[in-house]
């Protein structure tokens, strides 16, 4: 099975989403999501400069082969353009590999772990009420697992609060906005607001929470002490990881499960985490973290310490990326939960799938391949549109983690 050409489509159906098309001598394509939020046109850049002219030709078979060559041939190795730029090669690969066998993607994998994959929802609000509201509005759409975030009283901007009803789409504007953060406002604020939702929904529902990388690891731990009554599902992103050994002293004072890695694009960048054991979910995907083939090593890794996948879902990651990641859940032994954040109506015309929820649990469909495609007559009618995600600033000016 031959590759006979490749393109970059770029879309934008209410935001920004790069698909990656490999074509082959048999008459088929696979397809892998290569969108990076903000830095998109950097991924599109790599692919058609850089991995495209050295695809023409090759057996679209080889998949780990064809790996290996952009891995190492790119000498400047890792990061999230590069290793984003290699994801969407290898999941259009594994979309053709699987068509060619006539198989959804899960059966090449090793077949199903389990009847379904798990998922948690957005519920956010502009207050500890609305919030509350929200997740009761989860909870009636089946969600048995549901992330609560909510604005910070005096904090302009607060992270994960949409806007309207399709949610939170951070990436607004051409140039990064900026919003300002106060963590001693968020460290009052946040165990009041699961003091709220456990009041009104209960002890039963998985309830998480994201961090977004804004505290300090003793400031984390201080939250992750408070947060222990409530018994979340996780924590996320309590603090930076670039520094993996922080969560040392996070870990030394907290039971609360921590989850981290929608950032990490290479299984270097949760090693340490994950070998001690410092993480409980890690949250690495197939869109940026080198796609299937790489994936399944972090995943491999993971097991061996008992940490369990809980893969990014985030709306900036494409429909192509969710199909493979359910393709993904279903078979990895150690599975946790996928995020779900649903994608608009405008956004999943463009990009038919076979997945479906149910209950609070998705499935990826059996259609052979990872069962998402893409109508490129209706991605042309969306030009891209150039955006990028906020900054963050302290009240005196400081640079800060959005
Ligand atoms: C968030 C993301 O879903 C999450 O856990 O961290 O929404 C993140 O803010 C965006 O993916 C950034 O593009
Ligand atoms: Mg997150």
């Amino acid at each position: 099975m031959k590759i006979t050409g490749a393109r970059v489509i770029i879309t934008c159906p209410g935001r920004n989403f790069v698909t990656l098309k490999i074509e082959t001598d048999q008459g088929t394509y696979g397809i892998g999501d290569a969108t990076l939020n903000g830095r998109e046109l950097a991924v599109a850049a790599y692919l058609e400069h850089h991995v495209i002219p050295n695809l023409i030709g090759r057996d679209a078979h080889r998949i780990e082969d064809i790996w290996q060559f952009l891995y190492r041939g790119a000498y400047w190795r890792r990061g999230p353009v590069t290793m984003t730029a290699i994801a969407a090669v290898d999941t259009a690969l594994w979309d053709l590999k699987a068509k060619a066998a006539g198989l959804p993607l899960y059966q090449l994998l090793g077949g199903a772990s389990r009847e379904g994959v798990m998922v948690y929802g957005h519920a956010n609000g502009a207050d500890i009420d609305s919030a509350v509201a929200e997740v009761g509005r989860y909870v009636e759409m089946g969600y048995k697992a549901i992330r609560v975030q909510a604005a910070i009283p005096g904090v302009k901007g607060s992270y994960g609060v949409g806007r309207g009803k399709d949610g939170y789409e951070p990436a607004e504007s051409a140039l990064p906005y900026e919003t300002v953060w106060s963590t001693p406002a968020y460290l009052d604020f946040a165990p009041k607001l699961f003091d709220a939702v456990r009041e009104a929904h209960g002890p039963d529902i998985e309830l998480l929470h994201d961090v977004h990388h804004r505290l300090t690891p003793i400031e984390a731990a201080r939250l992750g002490r408070a947060l222990e009554p409530h018994r979340l599902f996780w924590m996320e992103d309590c603090t930076p990881a670039e520094n993996q050994e922080a969560f040392r002293l996070v870990r030394q004072h907290t039971t609360t499960p921590l989850a981290v890695g929608e950032i990490f694009n290479s299984i270097h960048d949760c090693r340490t985490l994950i070998q001690e054991q410092l993480i409980d979910y890690i949250r690495a995907t197939v869109v940026h973290a080198g796609g299937i083939t790489h994936l399944r090593q972090i995943a491999a890794l993971a097991a061996l310490y008992q940490v369990r996948t809980g893969s990014h879902g985030a709306t900036d990651l494409s429909p192509v990326c969710m199909g493979a990641a359910l393709h993904f859940d279903l078979w990895v032994p150690n599975f946790g939960i996928q995020e779900y954040m649903r994608h608009t109506e405008a956004t999943d015309a463009v990009f038919p799938h076979a997945y479906t929820f149910k209950d609070g649990y998705m499935h990826p469909g059996e259609t052979p391949g990872h069962g998402v495609d893409i109508d490129e007559d209706l991605a042309a009618r969306h030009p891209y549109d150039p955006k990028q995600l906020p900054v963050a600033r302290l009240a005196d000016g400081t640079m800060w983690n959005w």
